[in-house]
């Protein structure tokens, strides 16, 4: 990250830990461990990737800043929820989250199952809470676009993808397929939803900027396959190398190691096409792009 980009993104990171922390169920309320464990499962880690790129999206619209620290807020949640789920034994079956025990080791299965459960749908109120910056028909298209992204024909969809896929070998688009779904559609809603904190753009504009983040979303996953080999478990914060141990196939075991970092590449520069003719005012969207791509965890 150029120290300009990351002096931004520690502001915004700033913002959305607080308004997180305030709209988290206090620790010591009842049922006390639920609670804490869902404080646990998304304050003081992450990247928060989804919140900024909301962000920079908003700044395309000069969307109001409270507005889209609700839409960031949400998406991250759904994201937490998301990392919880996949950890569990029955999925992934991980024991390192952002450098941490994963909450069901921390906690116990029963307990991140209902942690997901209970982000899902914190993440919904949160995003469903009375915003006088929004009107009520933008916000209703708001909370449908983050159900769908989230739900079967978007993230839900795609981890059944991934889960199917253990032990088989993937032919390019269906990875991309896969990929688009599982973590393509949450990244692809984050800046959406910034974006439609603001004023509208016309079709072209949102054409180009959903072009932006389809390429951003799948530019993400390859880099993270790419890091998932090459890596170490302490940079990452989670098991190095698990996919390819798990049988999972990656852009890695697909399109081998260069291939797929020339993808990333490719997606960077995609990316970057779609939202240049936006001038400065995608320049945070632009700089997300290059971090995405570049990114050492
Ligand atoms: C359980 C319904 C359900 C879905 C899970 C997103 C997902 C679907 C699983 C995560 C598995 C995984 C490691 C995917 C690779 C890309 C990804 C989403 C990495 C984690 O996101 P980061 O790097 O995490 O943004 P931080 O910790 O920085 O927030």
């Amino acid at each position: 990250m150029t120290p300009a980009l990351q002096n931004w993104a520690t502001g915004v990171q700033r913002l959305v830990e607080e308004e997180l922390a305030l709209r988290l169920p206090a620790a010591d309320a009842s049922p006390a461990r639920l609670h804490d464990a869902m404080r646990y499962a998304v304050l003081g880690g992450g990247k928060r990737v989804r919140p900024l790129l909301a962000f920079a999206a908003g700044e395309l619209t000069s969307a109001p800043q409270v507005a889209v620290l609700q839409a960031a807020c949400a998406v991250e949640l759904i994201h937490a929820y998301s990392l919880v789920h996949d950890d569990l034994p029955m999925m992934d079956d991980d024991s390192l989250r952002r450098g941490k025990p994963t909450v069901h080791v921390e906690y116990d299965e029963a307990t991140a199952l209902l942690v997901g459960d209970a982000l899902q749908s914190l993440a919904f109120e949160v995003l469903a809470a009375p915003q006088p910056q929004l009107d009520a028909a933008r916000q209703r298209d708001m909370l449908s676009l983050l159900a769908h992204a989230a739900g079967s024909h978007g993230m839900a969809g795609g981890q059944a993808i991934d889960l199917a896929s253990i032990g088989h070998m993937l032919t390019a688009p269906e990875l991309e397929f896969m990929h688009i779904h599982k973590t393509g559609a949450l990244i692809r809603a984050a800046v959406r939803l910034g974006a439609w904190c603001g004023t509208a753009l016309d079709a072209e504009a949102e054409r180009r900027l959903d072009h932006y983040a389809k390429c951003v979303g799948l530019a993400f996953q390859v880099v993270d396959d790419v890091l998932d080999a090459e890596a170490p478990t302490a940079t990452l914060g989670k098991t190095a190398g698990k996919d390819a141990h798990d049988g999972k196939p990656t852009y890695v075991s697909v399109l081998g190691l260069p291939a797929a970092k020339e993808l990333a590449e490719e997606l960077r520069r995609d990316a970057l096409d779609a939202v240049a003719p936006f001038g400065d005012m995608a320049k945070h969207l632009a700089e997300l792009a290059d971090y995405i791509t570049h990114r050492s965890y």
